[in-house]
This record gives structure tokens, C-alpha cells and sequence, in this order.
């Protein structure tokens, strides 16, 4: 990195994090997308979108239950475990936005953490708009633990064409930054694949590190090519490093 004093940190996470832990991407390297659910792969037309979730709920309800039941038999890897260091260890202000719907990142240890995109540990109720922490199947329709309501629980899931969480939060992060970092994403998504400009307009050095260039890697100062679990923990010494 150059010499410019770095203070805040934003860093923006995605898929390609959490796959050292087992969990599937979304994009293959052909640029393809694909959704399992179970034995079967769908468009993500037909499964993260609040259409598709109307047209066929038992599909989409099965889709996020598979993925959420799946949690409990991976764990954090290398790069979780080196985000969390970072987050107890820097002494200016640092923000991770993660794109993903795991609980990776709390696992490790991260603290100073967002999910943009939503959480599969958590359930929405369509009755009564509360939001609540979420770890079985939602298929059957059970009871909304806030007003007891049944049948009324969505996935807490930013699907395309919703509007991701905390972006108010997000940009003044991104206005402050003196250092944007990108991991483990294609850039295919916006706003998150917009946040590297906004971040670069604002004056801030801009880092990814990624197992191939991504959408958006003309915008980035600097790219590490390679596995997370390889990049990550160097660069979390390199940064932490008096
Ligand atoms: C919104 C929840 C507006 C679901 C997700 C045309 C042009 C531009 C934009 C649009 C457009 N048409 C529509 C849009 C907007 C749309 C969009 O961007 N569409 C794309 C497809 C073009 N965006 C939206 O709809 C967003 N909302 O715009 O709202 C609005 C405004 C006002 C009011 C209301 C609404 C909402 C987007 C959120 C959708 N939900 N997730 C779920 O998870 O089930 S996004 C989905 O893709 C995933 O969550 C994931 O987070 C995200 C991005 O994928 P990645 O994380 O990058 O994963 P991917 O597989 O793509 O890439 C992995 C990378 O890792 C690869 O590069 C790979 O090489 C690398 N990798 C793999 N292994 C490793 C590795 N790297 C390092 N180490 C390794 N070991």
C-alpha cells in the first residue's frame, strides 16, 4: 500500500469468502449464474426475487431453508478468522459490508460488521414488519415469535430489485474512507459493485483481492489475484504491522 496515513477502513465482502468454508458462489468463472436448490439450479429470477417468492413461496422457502440448515456444518476459515482480527486490533474506525447471508463473519469474531444484503438467521414477518433471529425451516409457516401471526415469515433477504440495508450507513463509511478493500466478489451487484468509485471519488486508495479480476477491477489501485485465505491474513499483518 502507499504511504498515505490510513484511518478508516471500509472493506466490502462477498461469496468468494465464505467458499474456503464450503459454501457455494453464485458466478462461475464462464460468468454463469446458478441457484441449487437441492439436485435442481435455478436462474435467480426464479428464487431471490419477492416475485418469485410470490409465485412459488414452497421453492423459495426451500432454497433459503437448505442454505440455512447448511450453516451449521461449515465454520469461519482463514479469512474470516484474519477480518476479525483486524476489526478488535485497528485503532481507526473500520466497517465490513458483507454481501453474503452467512454467519461467518460474526463466528470469527467480527464485530464491526454489516449485512447489506440480509441475513439467513433471520426471519421477516410479512404481518407485522418485525424482525427476528431465525434458526429452523420457515416451509411449515411458523408463528411470527413478535405478534404470532402464522404463515407470514419471509426470509430476511435482500432479493433484486429490494432495497439493501444500512445504505445511509454504508455511504458515510465510503465518504470517510481512507481505504476501500473488495474481497471474494465478482462486482456483479449493485450498489455494493458501485462502492469502489464512490469510494476512489472520495479520495480513498482502493484494494482487491479476489481469485480472478473482478467486474470492477479498472477502478482499483491495486488487485491481489489469489485465494482469500492466502491474501487476507498478509495483508491483515501488513496493516496491523506497527
Ligand atoms: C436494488 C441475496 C434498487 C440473495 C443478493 C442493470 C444494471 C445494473 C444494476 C441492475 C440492473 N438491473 C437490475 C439491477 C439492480 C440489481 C443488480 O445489480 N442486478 C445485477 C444482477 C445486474 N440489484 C438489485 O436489485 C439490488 N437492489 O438495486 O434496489 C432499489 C432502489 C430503491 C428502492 C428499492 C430498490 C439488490 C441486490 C441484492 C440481491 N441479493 N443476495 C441470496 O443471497 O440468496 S445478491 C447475490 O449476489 C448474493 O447475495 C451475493 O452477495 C451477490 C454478489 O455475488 P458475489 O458475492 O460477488 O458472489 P459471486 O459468486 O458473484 O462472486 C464470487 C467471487 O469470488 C468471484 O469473483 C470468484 O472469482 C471469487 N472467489 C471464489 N472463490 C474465492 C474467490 N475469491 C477469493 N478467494 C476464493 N477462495
Amino acid at each position: 500500500m502507499n504511504t498515505i496515513k490510513i484511518n478508516n477502513i471500509v472493506v466490502l465482502t462477498g461469496a468468494g469468502i465464505s467458499a474456503e468454508s464450503g459454501l457455494e458462489t453464485f458466478r462461475k468463472r464462464n460468468g454463469e449464474t446458478f441457484w441449487p436448490v437441492g439436485d435442481d439450479v435455478f436462474p435467480l429470477e426464479d428464487v431471490a426475487t419477492a416475485e418469485a417468492f410470490a409465485r412459488d413461496p414452497e421453492l423459495v422457502q426451500t432454497f433459503y431453508d437448505q442454505r440455512r440448515a447448511k450453516l451449521g456444518t461449515v465454520a469461519p476459515n482463514a479469512t474470516h478468522r484474519a477480518l476479525a482480527r483486524l476489526d478488535a486490533e485497528w485503532p481507526g474506525d473500520l466497517l465490513i459490508v458483507t454481501q453474503n447471508v452467512d454467519d461467518l463473519h460474526e463466528r470469527a469474531g467480527a464485530k464491526r460488521l454489516l449485512h447489506m444484503h440480509g441475513e439467513l438467521k433471520s426471519a421477516w414477518c410479512l404481518g407485522c414488519d418485525a424482525r427476528s433471529r431465525w434458526e429452523g425451516n420457515l416451509i411449515d409457516g411458523p408463528a411470527c415469535p413478535a405478534c404470532g401471526a402464522e404463515g407470514q415469515l419471509r426470509p430476511d433477504i435482500v432479493w433484486f430489485g429490494e432495497m439493501p440495508y444500512e445504505m445511509e450507513r454504508i455511504e458515510e463509511a465510503l465518504r470517510k474512507a481512507d481505504l476501500f478493500v473488495s474481497i471474494g466478489t465478482s462486482g456483479a451487484v449493485y450498489p455494493a459493485a458501485g462502492f469502489v468509485q464512490t469510494a476512489r471519488y472520495m479520495g480513498a486508495r482502493t484494494l482487491e483481492m479476489n481469485l480472478e479480476p473482478s467486474q470492477g477491477s479498472v477502478f482499483f489501485h491495486e488487485s491481489r489475484i489469489g485465494r482469500a485465505g492466502d491474501l487476507v491474513p498478509v495483508w491483515v499483518d501488513e496493516m496491523l504491522k506497527p
